[in-house]
């Protein structure tokens, strides 16, 4: 081959190159694979270009705003390297990004409009949080990591957004297995990413106590020191608690804390003889098996030791909720079961909070406010709502991200069947099942339990891809979810997945674009 002619080639290359690359431009905002998918996406064909010029403009005077505004830009300095700044402003800018509160009734405490112009991207939400998602979808259309100055063009249009339920969670026990404060951190930065807006933390059971209680310090001391397998345990210092409670509220996320009792209270039972009906300690338990322990629930001592732990941990966590737990209380006899309940319900009342626990707590008298949380006894739940509580949907067969995918998902448990992504995926909250409907529904909750899942890799593997799954359930509207359609949008985001390196699950069911 003549040098010219390969010169020749090698242009025409490069050229078809260059092309294809601008016909990549993303300028079409439909074409973004949002999860959860918003209410309603137009594009109007063209592209707002980030730059170092890009000014992050926030409404003066509201300070929950300028927390948002760092947020993004931290959030778009990690993905581009780019340091914007952020400014207060009284009117609306010509360019940039604008934070701002507008009052729109129709999309709800949480809704938001994000309007992406060629010269100004444009938030308007009732609250910081609904800027906080409208971030979110903005983030979406950019990618995890930056590595061209192409992708730091972002596709105009308009999406006008708002969920369906107010309580979007996912559980995480860490009593079963320890997880430290900077694995909780990384979850709850998944769970703002879905925009999830509770974690509900399992923080005592048999095998571990795992909060400080200051009053009570062998809780920790001795009831901390262990876990399923009998590795070291380990527990929370109030202050770093309330680190992980900060870190979520810069998120949107509201911290759950969850003390199950009467029964999976062993490492308790461990830890103060007294809390004993024959006032002997128990030895610490190391294994799986669930429903054999019990609080003594006819001593004062008992009660007096509740209200010490819910005054401490109230104190630490903002949200409006304390988790009482409740389920399989095997070894509590019926009477003296419905008699704790109610008289640990008043604790919580007490205190100053609204009551959640399993379904089984509907046996007792439900205060006003309370919530149960369905998990496998649909006589239970409606038993609640004939009571007058809501309902947390966390049905076993379908939301639990213990659950194995298949038979040869090497992690997880299945008692209550395999859950492959597109089987987590597909149902409705408000229709699974009979007699609780959307208005008895406070949301959906995905718990995941640990006796199998000893560490952070561990963790993603059962909790990724199906997390992004029951975001969508959570936020978007039934008719607009499909999981065919979906499957695809989710195979998008496997490389948002691997770039964030989370070790997820490579369904067979999903058409992974690598
Ligand atoms: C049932 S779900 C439990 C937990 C176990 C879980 C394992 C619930 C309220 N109780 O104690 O960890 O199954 O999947």
């Amino acid at each position: 081959m003549k040098k010219s002619t390969f010169l020749a080639m090698l242009t025409s290359v490069g050229l078809f190159l260059l092309s294809s690359c601008s016909q990549q431009e993303p300028t079409d905002l439909t074409k973004t694979s949002f999860i959860p998918q918003p209410a309603t996406v137009e594009a109007t064909g063209e592209a707002f270009n980030l730059s170092y010029a890009t000014t992050i403009w926030f409404q003066e005077g509201i300070e929950e705003l300028e927390q948002t505004a760092q947020y993004l830009s931290t959030e778009l300095n990690r993905i581009s390297g780019l340091d914007l700044k952020v400014q207060p402003t009284d009117k609306a800018p010509a360019k940039g990004i604008f934070l701002s509160a507008s009052d729109l009734e129709d999309l709800g405490e949480e809704g938001y409009v994000l309007n992406i112009a060629k010269k100004l991207i444009k938030i308007e939400a009732k609250s910081a949080a609904g800027n906080f998602y409208a971030i979110q979808t903005l983030l979406q259309t950019l990618p995890v990591k930056a590595t061209e100055a192409a992708s730091l063009k972002i596709p105009t249009g308009t999406v006008r957004d708002f969920p369906q339920y107010g309580f979007r969670g996912m559980m995480l026990d860490v009593s079963r297995h320890f997880f430290n404060v900077e694995d909780v951190k990384r979850v709850i930065d998944f769970l703002a990413s879905y925009k999830m807006n509770i974690l509900h933390m399992h923080l005592s059971d048999d095998q571990g106590w795992r909060i400080e209680i200051k009053s009570w310090p062998k809780l920790t001391e001795i009831g901390g020191s262990t876990e399923v397998g009998g590795g070291e345990g380990g527990f929370y210092t109030q202050e770093q608690f309330s680190d992980i409670v900060k870190y979520a509220q810069e998120r949107n996320v509201t911290i759950v804390p969850e003390i199950d009792m009467p029964g999976h209270t062993n490492a308790a039972l461990a830890s103060y003889a007294e809390l004993n009906c024959d006032g002997k300690a128990t030895d610490l338990y190391t294994g799986t098996e669930v429903g054999f322990s019990t609080f003594c629930t006819d001593k004062d001592v008992t009660y007096q030791f509740i209200d010490d732990v819910v005054r401490e941990i109230s104190a630490l966590t903002p949200g409006p909720w304390f988790h009482i737990g409740g389920d399989e209380s095997l070894v509590t006899e019926h009477d003296d079961y419905v008699y704790f309940i109610n008289r640990v319900q008043e604790i919580i009342t007490k205190h100053g909070k609204k009551v959640i626990g399993w379904d089984e707590i509907a046996n007792a008298t439900p205060v006003e406010g309370a919530t149960v949380q369905f998990w496998s006894n649909v006589k239970n739940t409606t038993t609640g709502v004939n009571k007058g509580t809501q309902v947390i949907m966390s049905p076993a067969a379908r939301a639990y991200l213990d659950m194995q995918y298949d038979s040869t998902t090497y992690l997880g448990l299945h008692w209550a069947g395999y859950i492959e992504v597109d089987h987590g995926y597909s149902w409705n909250p408000a229709t699974l099942v009979e007699g609780i409907t959307k208005e008895n529904i406070l949301g959906i909750e995905a718990p995941l339990w640990t006796e199998t899942v000893t560490n952070i890799d561990e963790l993603e593997y059962m909790v990724f891809p199906r997390l992004a799954g029951y975001a969508e359930i959570g936020w978007t509207a039934p008719e607009l979810r499909n999981w065919d359609e979906y499957k695809l949008r989710l195979a998008a985001h496997g490389k948002r997945f691997k770039n964030m390196e989370i070790d997820f699950y490579r369904s067979p069911l999903v058409p992974w674009a690598e």
